[in-house]
């Protein structure tokens, strides 16, 4: 093993303690004897901001007086979980942390469970975002993440009789240590109203917006920092505030109370992230949110631009700007209209520099996805910016459609960002598609099929434009932080570089199957389930045993994630059980951790059915604890953290063609979990990395999924081939899993059959269990395993979010690094 470089803080532990109890006196107002977990959380916090705003301060100084180009990252999510450990981890004080509050009589596994999740997303979209500020952070890039300072993070999720319900998050209710706000850098964002033209005296026309109504953006930021800590980078989220001007009028006119009522709808922008994931919401709150952000982000992007530079022909030098999704598409519009109605700009000089500024990532393919405005909306909430997108397709439509299919209406019809029919939308995709200078797919499946049937006719049109970037997890939180001991392993096995280098980790693979390493690397998953059996206990009541696989489905619930696939598996298994009690098989406990969007039936209607059939599983004492189910509630990065270091498999079961990607799959496969799987999203680069004989690949493949839709797909021939398959379905009409309430369970089989199969669960049934069946007689030869799992984690140096980002550096982003002294 290599020496160690040199840490970024030479801090000892006794320094540390000095600073944290130093905090817990002046900045927590308590003392040592007094001080609850949470204030020790807080003391800490506050020891590692010492360093960290020091070193944002050197960033900030160093970005600004060098003018380097970056890159402005708009999300509307930024799922960052917690934060303490995982700076501890970055910043390289860990260890020091540790023995500082273990002397202090301080857990710091315990002092760092005080801390909320920063919840701010829904999914991998969220999370993803979060992962490439922490790789921007560590390869020294310029960078700022832009979202919204939701006061309400995704809801917090609680069982009642076996159905979820939602509860509100309130992860800053007692402040959080690591936001600054900002009121140097508040934004005014207008909203509603109309548009007057005005013709000047030289016979010129231009557009004055007049909008009815004007709120503030707080930024508040929360400093990013890199592993090593080299530059800290900085996340900016927008609060929403009622607009200076508003209250003072009524409020003198003794409207106290109706001032009080524009108050509260101001901030109600940012009170709350939606929690739908894939099924946009047309509500005109959440066109609100998405105008705010982009809003006060495109004009503290132009603020800091000018800062440094008078000639707007470099803009798009300088500034790079990437939409997560098209969900900050309206950035498109508002940056046009800054540029002609308040920098004088004609049309050509502001696309010239618009269209050579934005970015977009595509994150799915389903069509019920794609986010569409209705016209009338848009036009009530933003006037000019539909002028202004009624102008970008005219031009797109007369200009680029024409010359490429001269005359053909219908094209034009198919392509317009306008979509006609009773109720008029607005294509947010087409317009991202049409405004940026490249689109990406997230995995190389995802990016084919992107080109071949999302966006077919605009891959002809512009052949250069889509481009594939693999998703990919930071290996610091994932691995590192996460599964500490198997991070020491690697650190004795390969060296300590691998948490910037991944691809390290493949010189542990001539170990594969050395037995002293197997055994090293097997009883830290041993020691990891331990941990598990613990913590389900808690939280669950369910007693299981680490002898057991234990196979993990860990992501959102949604029908093509197929969680119900899972669970007829499930059904499968424990119908033979009872049938033959002695079965041999090795025994599994399933876990689940799923959130589901809260209106979004069949979702809930899994959760319910997971439940009740975990109900009757855990507590039927004629299968011998050979099957356990566990719905872990409230899944969140927190607790994806203590799922992941313990799985031994992996479910990534999507039907082929429609997850994107998936990110869970890497991090779980890092971790040493063999992956059951379809060829589908990162699966299939997955598979390539650890070998065929590596992983569970069943299922139809994306061209026989479509092959089976063209051809008509009939649920029922297989319901009524497969016996087994009928006896499970049937199952689910009666009244054994809710007793008393026959037909509680029915929907989940009438989407199977009646309702047509969506998903093709069916279709994919008998593959997916005789992988199932491989997993159990594979588990048996504890060395072939191990073999395996190690070969699993060692081969995911692709999947380090260094590698996408470098990968976004060199084929959109084009940033030059640019290291800070400390
Ligand atoms: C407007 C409603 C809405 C909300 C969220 C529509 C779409 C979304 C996201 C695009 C859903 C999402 O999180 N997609 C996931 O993105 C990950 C990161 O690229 C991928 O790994 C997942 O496969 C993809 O489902």
């Amino acid at each position: 093993a290599k020496k160690k470089p040199a840490k970024p803080f030479n801090l000892t532990s006794t320094e540390l303690k000095k600073k944290i109890i130093h905090h817990l006196h002046t900045t927590l107002g308590t003392h040592e004897d007094k001080a609850n977990d949470k204030a020790w959380w807080n003391a800490t916090c506050a020891a590692v901001n010492e360093l960290v705003f020091d070193q944002l301060t050197n960033t900030q100084k160093t970005h600004a007086k060098k003018d380097t180009r970056a890159v402005n990252y708009l999300s509307l999510e930024f799922l960052m979980g917690r934060l303490l450990s995982n700076n501890l981890h970055n910043l390289e004080l860990f260890k020091e942390a540790q023995s500082a509050l273990k002397s202090l009589g301080k857990d710091i596994y315990e002092v760092c469970e005080e801390e909320p999740d920063m919840a701010l997303g829904n999914g991998g979209l969220g999370r993803l975002a979060a992962c490439f500020i922490d790789s921007l952070a560590t390869l020294d890039y310029p960078a700022i993440g832009y979202g919204i300072h939701y006061e309400h993070g995704l809801f917090r999720q609680e069982f009642k009789d076996g159905h979820q319900i939602e509860r509100p998050d309130s992860w800053r209710e007692y402040g959080n240590p690591w936001e600054i706000c900002r009121p140097e850098s508040v934004q005014e964002v207008p909203l509603y109203g109309y548009v007057e033209t005005v013709i000047d005296d030289d016979g010129s026309m231009r557009k004055v917006w007049h909008p009815s109504r004007k709120l503030k953006g707080v930024p508040w930021d929360i400093p990013i920092v890199g592993y090593g800590a080299k530059l800290v980078n900085v996340l900016r989220l927008w609060e929403s505030k009622p607009g200076e001007a508003f209250d003072w009028d009524v409020f003198n006119a003794g409207g106290y109370v109706d001032a009080q009522a524009e108050k509260a709808q101001a901030e109600t922008v940012s009170k709350v992230l939606y929690p739908n994931d894939s099924t946009p919401q047309g509500k005109e709150l959440r066109l609100i949110q998405q105008y705010f952000f982009c809003a006060c982000s495109v004009k503290d992007i132009i603020r800091r631009f000018k800062r440094a530079n008078q000639d707007w022909s470099v803009f798009p030098d300088k500034v790079a700007i990437q939409l997560n999704d098209t969900h900050p598409a309206v950035a498109v519009p508002e940056l046009m209209r800054i540029l002609m109605d308040e920098e004088g700009m004609n049309w050509q000089q502001a696309w010239e520099i618009s269209s050579q500024t934005f970015a977009y990532t595509n994150h799915t393919l389903l069509p019920e996805a794609l986010e569409n405005w209705p016209v009338a909306m848009f036009e009530h909430v933003l006037p000019r910016h539909l002028e202004i997108i009624y102008e970008i397709n005219r031009r797109f439509l007369e200009n680029e459609v024409e010359a490429k299919w001269p005359g053909d209406d219908a094209m034009k019809r198919k392509l317009s960002i306008i979509q006609e029919g009773d109720e008029r939308m607005v294509r947010m995709a087409y317009l991202s598609v049409v405004s940026s200078y490249k689109v990406n797919g997230v995995a190389a499946i995802h990016t084919r099929l992107v080109k071949k049937d999302l966006f077919p006719e605009f891959n002809d049109l512009y052949p250069e434009k889509i481009v594939n970037v693999t998703n990919g997890v930071t290996p610091r939180r994932w691995l590192k932080a996460a599964n500490p001991e198997l991070a020491a392993l690697y650190d004795d096995t390969v060296g300590v570089d691998w948490p910037t280098n991944l691809h390290k980790l493949k010189d542990a693979l001539p170990l594969a199957d050395d037995a002293k390493f197997q055994k090293k690397f097997m009883s830290i998953k041993r020691k990891n389930k331990e941990k598990l059996v613990t913590e389900i206990a808690k939280l669950t009541g369910v007693e299981v045993s680490a002898d057991a696989i234990f196979d993990i489905q860990i992501k959102r619930l949604h029908e093509y994630k197929r969680q119900q696939l899972n669970l007829i598996h499930i059904l499968t298994l424990y119908r033979r059980l009872l049938e033959n009690p002695d079965l041999d098989m090795v025994p599994r406990v399933f876990i689940f951790g799923a959130k589901a969007a809260p209106g979004y039936h069949m979702a809930k209607q899994i959760i319910f059915a997971l439940n009740k059939i975990a109900d009757k599983v855990n507590n039927d004492n004629r299968i011998q604890d050979k099957l356990k189910v566990v719905f872990m509630p409230n899944y969140r990065v927190s607790l994806a953290e203590k799922l992941i270091p313990a799985a031994d498999v992996s479910e990534q079961i999507s039907t082929a063609g429609l997850e994107a990607s998936g990110t869970g799959n890497m991090k779980l496969a890092l971790n040493g979990a063999l992956t059951v799987g379809t060829l589908d999203g990162a699966n299939i680069e997955i598979a390539e990395e650890v070998g065929d004989d590596n992983i569970f690949i069943f299922g139809l493949d994306v061209d026989q999924v479509e092959a089976v839709k063209t051809n008509g797909y009939n649920p029922f021939d297989y319901y009524y081939s497969n016996p087994e398959l009928k006896a499970v379905l049937d199952w689910l009409d009666t009244d054994f899993f809710t007793p008393g309430q026959p037909g509680a369970l029915s929907d989940i089989k009438k989407s199977l059959l009646d309702w047509g199969d969506q998903y093709l669960c069916l279709a994919d049934y008998q593959s997916y269990c005789d992988a199932q069946n491989e997993v159990d007689v594979t588990y048996r030869d504890k060395k072939l395993w191990a073999k395996k799992a190690i070969i699993n984690s060692a081969t995911m140096g692709k999947f380090n979010s260094d590698r996408s980002i470098q990968d976004y550096v060199d084929t959109i982003w084009h940033l030059e690094k640019c290291p800070v002294k400390g």
